[in-house]
Parts: structure tokens; C-alpha cells; sequence
């Protein structure tokens, strides 16, 4: 089967699922055509199954902003066309499930089945902006078929987001052999004293994270017990970050790595997650750290409850409350027993519900059926 599979090539939870589902689909013997502006940011295999396809975006001076959901469509109606694709499988609605929309449209000769799957944003603050709301829901009504990637994503979508049709729920994956705990993968030498704890943050440090929130709860951590903090990522609320940091004075305990594409290398030296996030609809983060090994303190928001039980694979506290999530990272960090126990639970669940070869097959199944119908 041959698959053509667009997202944000970005450091971005969408991007990383579809470029893992990507490479997964490679391993099972699948042809995978991905196809965006730039190469995918985890896609670091080469094999004769992955190939990519650049889209290029002309500018001209009278563009103000280029018409890039023009040149997807066009780029994908040419890769369907060349390569013989069966389906297109669009990651994040806007635009690309716009863009495969009219791929569809134009591929005149036969049927060019797509899905969208939903992350997130896509619908809860892009597509339900005005301005974006009536051709995302049309895009998302259009497709072949819909998933989300949690219960609470799916839930909304049909509710909020009025869509009179089917959305499948396929949870997150995480491929279980690449995140696991690993003793020795991380030098924790290289960040902390035997004495220090470690706590680590891994997103796109965009407003929504709540990176302020991650500098705060580690303050409070800081003054009861030495530790480091990890922050993994890049992205706009770095800068603010950064000046907290050295505002309270914690220089020497906070490290800034920046964009890491072998994030599980790092997560293996970690004691504890924070992400206290305003919201996720799923939180890949927290899935890449269970599979670890390493609980998380999380906000009780969106898809996060799906992911992590409060008190089984780490804790859940409301969202902006600063003192409570460090009072439970605390409780982990202090704790040798329950960290090992949130410990060995964030792997068993990650092993029972979440692992790759749990998910794979969903999308092989969707895949299957839809070639089949048509
Ligand atoms: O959070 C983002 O930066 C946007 C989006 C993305 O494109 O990465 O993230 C969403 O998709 C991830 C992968 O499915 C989920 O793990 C995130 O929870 C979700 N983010 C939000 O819902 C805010």
C-alpha cells in the first residue's frame, strides 16, 4: 500500500506522530510518501519505503502571504498521480485537509481516498477561531474518514464543533522499544550530583505549555531539595523562560537543551515530568515519559486524565495551580518508593495500552476498509 502522509514538519506532537506513524507504517512494509515544506523533524531513518517530497511555495511580490495550502494540494495531486498512492492520511486540519480536499477533487481518474486526523488545536483554538471555523468543519466533513487522538478530542469535535459524522478515537503512540528505561542511555553525571533529583519539561514552549508555570513549580521543588530541571524544546515563551531563570537566581540548576530529536535519551535521566499545560488533548510528552519510565505531575485538562491516572502513573492537579503540582512533584522526588512504583506503573500502562505495535494496526484496519469501499 502506498501512503502519502502530511503535517507540520515542525517540533510539534502532530508532527512527531505522523512522522512516527510514518516510519512505522515503513517497518511494516508500507511505501510512505511524506510530503510537506521541509523534512520532518523526527524523520532521521532513510530507507527505500520513506521517501519525501518537498513542497515549494512561490512567492511573488504581490503575495502578501503565500498560497501555501495551494501548492500542498498541487504537490499532493502530482505525488498521488507519479507514485500511484492509494490514500492521503493529513495531520492537523488546517490547512491540510483543505489541501487534500482539493487533491481529491483533482485526481480525475480514479478515487483518491483521504483521512484527517485531528491533534488538537486544529480544532479547539485555530478551527473554532471565526475565521477558520466554516472550511475546517467543511474539511473535516469531507474526509474519508476522521480520527482524534484522544476520547476527550473526539467528544469535542462532534459536540462543540457540531460534526454530523463518524470521529474515530486512535490514541497517541509511542514506539516501546525506543522509549524505555534505559539504565546508562543517560549520563546523569553529565546534569546532576547523586544527591540531586531531576525534573524535566520537553514541548514547543508555546504559550498554552505554560513554561512560567514550569519555572515556578521548580523553584518551590529548589528550595526544599537540590535538583536540576531539564528543558527540552524551543519556541516562543524560551526568552521568558530564560529571564526567570536568572531572575531567580537559578542558573546553575536550570539547562536550557534546546531541540533534541533523541528526546528519549533525555527523558531516561529524568525523575519526574512537569506539564502543566492550560491545555492537551492528548499529551505526547507525558506518553514519551511514561514509556520511560518516569511519572508525570500534569494538569487535569483535556486528554491528559486518558493518559495519566492521578496517584497510578503520577498525579493530575488543577491547571495554573503552582503550589499543588509542586507539592506533588515534591511527594515523587522525596519518595523513593512511590517514585519507583509511579515509575514501573507509567511503563506497564504505556506497555498495555499505548506502545506502537498496540496502535499500528488500528490505522492498518482504517486503511484497509477505506481502500476496500471504495
Ligand atoms: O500543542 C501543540 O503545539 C499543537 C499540537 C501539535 O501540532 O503538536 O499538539 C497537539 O497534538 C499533540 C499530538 O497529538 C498532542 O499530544 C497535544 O496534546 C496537542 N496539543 C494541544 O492540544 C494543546
Amino acid at each position: 500500500m502506498k501512503i502519502g502522509i502530511t503535517s507540520y514538519p515542525t517540533y510539534g506532537g502532530s508532527g512527531v506522530v505522523a512522522t512516527e506513524l510514518g516510519l512505522e507504517l515503513a517497518a511494516r512494509g508500507y511505501d510512505v510518501h511524506f510530503i510537506s515544506y521541509a523534512v520532518p523533524v523526527r524523520m532521521t531513518e532513510a530507507s527505500e519505503r520513506i521517501h519525501f517530497h518537498e513542497v515549494e511555495v512561490m512567492n511573488y511580490p504581490l503575495f502578501d502571504h503565500p498560497p501555501y495550502a495551494l501548492a500542498l494540494a498541487s504537490q499532493m495531486y502530482n505525488v498521488a498521480a507519479n507514485e500511484g498512492l492509494d490514500l492521503l492520511h493529513v495531520h492537523y486540519a488546517i490547512p491540510h485537509s483543505v489541501s487534500a480536499y482539493l487533491a481529491r477533487a483533482m485526481t480525475k481518474s480514479r478515487r483518491l481516498p483521504f483521512v484527517t486526523t485531528l491533534h488538537g488545536t486544529d480544532v479547539t483554538l485555530v478551527g473554532s477561531d471565526r475565521s477558520y471555523l466554516p472550511i475546517t468543519r467543511f474539511s473535516i466533513e469531507e474526509s474519508d474518514r476522521v480520527t482524534a487522538i484522544s476520547e476527550y478530542l473526539q467528544q469535542v469535535t462532534l459536540k462543540e464543533f457540531q460534526i454530523g459524522r463518524p470521529v474515530e478515537a486512535i490514541p497517541n503512540f509511542v514506539n516501546c522499544d525506543v522509549f524505555q528505561p534505559a539504565d546508562g542511555r543517560c549520563r546523569r553525571e553529565e546534569f546532576a550530583r547523586d544527591d540531586e533529583r531531576i525534573l524535566a519539561h520537553l514541548s514547543n514552549f508555546r504559550p498554552v505549555k505554560r513554561i512560567p508555570d514550569v519555572v515556578e513549580i521548580f523553584e518551590l521543588v529548589r528550595r526544599e531539595i537540590p535538583a536540576k530541571l531539564l528543558m527540552i524544546g524551543d519556541g516562543p515563551d524560551r526568552t521568558i523562560a530564560e529571564w526567570m531563570v536568572r531572575d531567580k537566581n537559578l542558573v546553575r540548576d536550570v539547562i536550557f537543551l534546546g531541540k533534541q530529536s533523541q528526546v528519549q535519551n533525555l527523558l531516561n535521566c529524568a525523575d519526574v515530568l512537569l506539564l502543566p499545560s492550560d491545555l492537551e488533548s492528548f499529551g505526547l510528552a507525558a506518553l514519551e515519559g511514561m514509556a520511560c519510565g518516569v511519572p508525570a505531575v500534569c494538569s487535569r485538562v483535556g486528554g491528559l486524565p486518558e493518559v495519566i491516572r492521578d496517584g497510578v502513573e503520577g498525579y493530575l492537579v488543577a491547571a495554573r495551580d503552582v503550589k499543588g503540582m509542586a507539592a506533588r512533584a515534591l511527594e515523587i522526588l522525596t519518595d523513593s518508593g512511590l517514585r519507583e512504583r509511579m515509575g514501573r506503573a507509567a511503563r506497564e500502562r504505556a506497555l498495555l495500552d499505548f506502545c506502537s505495535t498496540k496502535i499500528i494496526p488500528r490505522y492498518e484496519k482504517l486503511y484497509k476498509e477505506l481502500i476496500e469501499s471504495q
